[in-house]
């Protein structure tokens, strides 16, 4: 496979970029630095593409047949896959990137020999770790949850998985380190002692932060929020609850959210909802770029298409100043059907040059301007007057009820949202 070469919207071809032309300048720094793309090693180099019903119908183990040389063809192979894209970070979790072994010890040292291999790929081709993350929700042992587990055992084998992961992290030079509960929750209260799981959960991320920053990580750690799948009930339900519950412990600090688009979905709020309730906290730390489809319940994890949904993204992105230790990691996989290598080429070529579009837009929404002062505009009465001694807590009951007495005639406005949402349609289709 050669480089795939941006060719300008006017192009035919799905194998070429039509908008992400990595060192085009956006608001003075090019698309490359907005965006941060990066590759999910585990759909993209892990998945078979099966389902509940069906095996896999894409084979991964790259001509090779012992777990170990799999692991570093699967790696190889992610490296020139990204190299073609101009792709320049990558996320993982500890077993993508290498097979578990018969004991914990096995499969930590299995861990340490695949990030060497890693190092050297990295060295040569200069692309970086964006994020690692510990899986603690496939194995078996963490049916019942992993730092929220019933079994104490279980908290300390997460534990080592967690201080290994978040090494590899460090050694390889990662800015982020992703926490993403898959089985922190729980189906029935009948057996469940939410507090303690709760307690527990926040005790080994106050491990995992003290641990890292003593050991010299100085990026971000990100709680991934999603509300359900696989358990019922998740712990880190949406943006909300997790900043919540950051709060309550005293780790808001040194811990962001990673949004992902289609765990938006699945909490009954929209992928902006959750992407302006993280940045109005100061807590948009990175972004899982994919997209679900709205008529199937459960995360389908596909390649973003939706460009109103990246525009929204990315002005959100652009609004908190840009990425600073995230990324766009595309936490998408093809469709079962799209099992070639050109399918996942495709995969990646649609996503990224959806969210550049989504780039260009939300950069012609934010110069064109009128979106941003009708929103200043609409809330006028709050720059002078009473509203002034309302949002400097100058008021209280007694003297608004004072105030409000004397009103004569109140002036309400409309929303205007008709209005508005043809601007957008304006300036994304002429
Ligand atoms: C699962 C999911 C994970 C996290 C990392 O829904 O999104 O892959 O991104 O553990
Ligand atoms: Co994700």
């Amino acid at each position: 496979m050669k480089p795939i070469k941006f060719e300008g919207a006017k192009s035919k071809s799905t194998m070429a970029f039509r908008h992400f032309n990595s060192s085009e300048k956006i608001q003075g720094k090019p698309m490359g630095e907005h965006l941060k793309f990066a590759m999910s090693y585990w759909h993209t180099l892990c998945s078979g593409l099966s389902d509940m019903f069906g095996e896999g119908t894409v084979e991964k183990t790259f001509g090779k047949k012992s777990l170990i040389d799999i692991a570093k063809a699967k790696a190889d192979f992610g490296f020139e896959f990204m190299s073609n894209l101009g792709i320049e970070y990558y996320c993982f979790h500890d077993t993508d990137i290498a097979p578990e072994g018969e004991t914990l010890k096995e499969t930590l040292d299995n861990v340490w020999m695949m990030v060497e291999h890693l190092d050297v790929l990295q060295k040569k081709t200069g692309i970086k770790l964006l994020w690692g993350t510990a899986n603690a929700f496939t194995n078996k042992m963490f049916m019942s949850g992993a730092a929220t587990s019933p079994n104490a055992d279980i908290f300390a084998i997460t534990a080592a998985k967690v201080k290994t992961a978040i090494d590899a992290t460090i050694k390889l030079g990662g800015t982020g380190y992703v926490f993403w509960g898959g089985r922190e929750g729980y189906d029935t209260l009948l057996n469940t002692n939410m507090e303690l799981e709760l307690n527990n959960l926040a005790h080994m991320l106050t491990m995992a932060r003290d641990y890292g920053r003593k050991a010299g990580f100085d990026g971000d750690f990100f709680i991934e929020p999603k509300p359900k799948e696989p358990t019922k009930h998740q712990y880190d339900f949406d943006a909300a609850t997790c900043i919540g519950f950051l709060k309550k412990y005293g780790l808001d600090k040194d811990f962001k959210l990673n949004i992902e688009a289609n765990h938006a979905t699945l909490a009954g709020h929209t992928f902006r909802h959750e992407l302006a309730t993280a940045r109005i906290n100061g807590m948009l730390g990175s972004i899982d770029a994919n997209q679900g489809d709205m008529l199937l319940g459960w995360d389908t994890d596909q390649f973003p298409s939706d460009i109103y949904e990246a525009v929204y993204c990315m002005l959100e992105v652009l609004k908190a100043g840009g990425f600073k230790t995230g990324g766009l990691n595309f936490d998408a996989k093809n469709r079962r059907q799209s099992n070639t290598i050109e399918d996942m080429y495709q995969g990646y070529i649609l996503g990224m040059d959806t969210y550049a579009l989504g780039l260009k837009i939300a950069d012609r929404i934010i110069k064109d301007g009128r979106i941003d002062d009708f929103i200043a505009n609409r809330y006028k009465s709050y720059k002078s007057g009473i509203g002034q001694k309302i949002v400097k807590g100058e008021t209280s009951l007694e003297n608004l009820t004072k105030y409000a007495l004397g009103l004569k005639q109140i002036n309400l406005e409309s929303g205007r949202q008709e209005h508005l949402e043809s601007i957008i349609n304006q300036l994304m289709f002429g």
